[in-house]
């Protein structure tokens, strides 16, 4: 019989591999873990999210997602990481149990799917969707200058936000929510209505980065208590192997980048939106060994923790 357990969470996955994991997953915790489809991709690949839920009706929830640039691979990785940790800690580890107690979590693992199969067959540096630009031989848009949060603005004083230009890896695309990957995870928030946290992971920098992106002035009201969430987080995630995280709003920490995920979580309600970039800080870059996802998804997993638990003890 096929176990959730036994698979090997040290080695990177395919696709198919991943997604016939995740319905071992549902059958090895079938009273905690549901498989929910929110969309289909450019390319007709399902789109499915992982939702953990002890029950009840319309609970606060908190999003969670890991491989919306399909180059990424240590994300989708610590997503699968996460997620049979998810399953196995609630009844046993007591904040994972109080957090489910009260919230649904929702897990999708491999967010951008036509770029992870193609980064498999083709191209192992793919960031983008795989698209159709009207008008151009090139292929793709960016997923995280998509969002309708400072859309556009390649024509700011501060360089690197996003790009007009269908050739470029940080194209925005002809309008905002423009794919379909992107409009899917809208639509699921918006019809939810209770998500209170968003936490985007991306890899590589060794970064936790909440808003903005597209403008350099944090959100005032939030900002010391982004700053003090943060600072806790990467100091427990530290703890476990010393890895060192900086931390800040995405512009003051990395650069400027318009229609970002979190930027648009944020500004449409989500207070509690943040930015994962996981290991390296650019040795092996987004190639990152197999022997590093099991000590990266280890040490990520207090740092969400943290955030999780700071959800459920401040509602709003
Ligand atoms: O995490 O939203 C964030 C920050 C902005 C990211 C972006 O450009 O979309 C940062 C990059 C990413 O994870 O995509 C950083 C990596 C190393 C890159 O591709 O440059
Ligand atoms: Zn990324």
């Amino acid at each position: 019989k096929r176990s959730s357990r036994t698979f090997d969470f040290s080695s990177y996955h395919t696709l198919d591999e991943i997604y016939s994991w995740m319905d071992t997953l549902v059958e090895d915790h079938p009273s905690l873990v549901t498989k929910i489809q929110i969309g289909q991709s450019y390319e007709n690949r399902p789109l499915y999210v992982l939702k953990f839920s002890t029950g009840g009706s319309a609970r606060p929830a908190i999003w969670l997602d890991t491989g919306i640039h399909s180059r990424e691979w240590i994300t989708q990785a610590t997503g699968v990481w996460t997620a049979n940790k998810i399953a196995e800690e609630y009844g046993r580890d007591a904040s994972v149990t109080a957090i489910l107690d009260s919230m649904d979590i929702f897990l999708e693992i491999v967010t951008n799917p036509d770029g992870f199969a193609f980064t498999h067959s083709s191209n192992r540096l793919w960031r983008k969707t795989r698209s159709i630009n009207a008008g151009s031989r090139c292929v793709g848009v960016d997923p995280n200058r998509n969002w309708d949060a400072g859309f556009g603005g390649e024509s700011w004083a501060v360089c690197a936000s996003s790009s007009s230009n269908p050739c470029s890896e940080t194209y925005h695309g002809p309008h905002p929510h423009s794919e379909r990957e992107v409009k899917a995870i809208v639509d699921f928030i918006r019809g939810h209505g209770g998500v209170k946290s968003v936490i985007s992971i991306h890899s590589y920098s060794q970064m936790l980065l909440f808003p903005y992106g597209y403008r350099m002035t944090p959100p005032l009201s939030v900002v010391s208590l982004q700053n003090e969430l943060a600072k806790k987080a990467v100091s427990d995630l530290a703890a476990v192997f010393g890895t060192k995280y900086t931390y800040g709003s995405i512009a003051n920490t990395i650069y400027m980048a318009g229609g970002t995920t979190i930027d648009w979580a944020y500004d449409n309600g989500v207070k509690y939106s943040f930015s994962l970039e996981l290991r390296d800080s650019g040795r092996y870059g987004f190639l990152l060994p197999s022997s590093q996802i099991v000590p990266t998804a280890t040490e990520t997993w207090p740092a969400l923790l943290d955030i999780m638990v700071h959800v459920l003890e401040h509602p709003y």
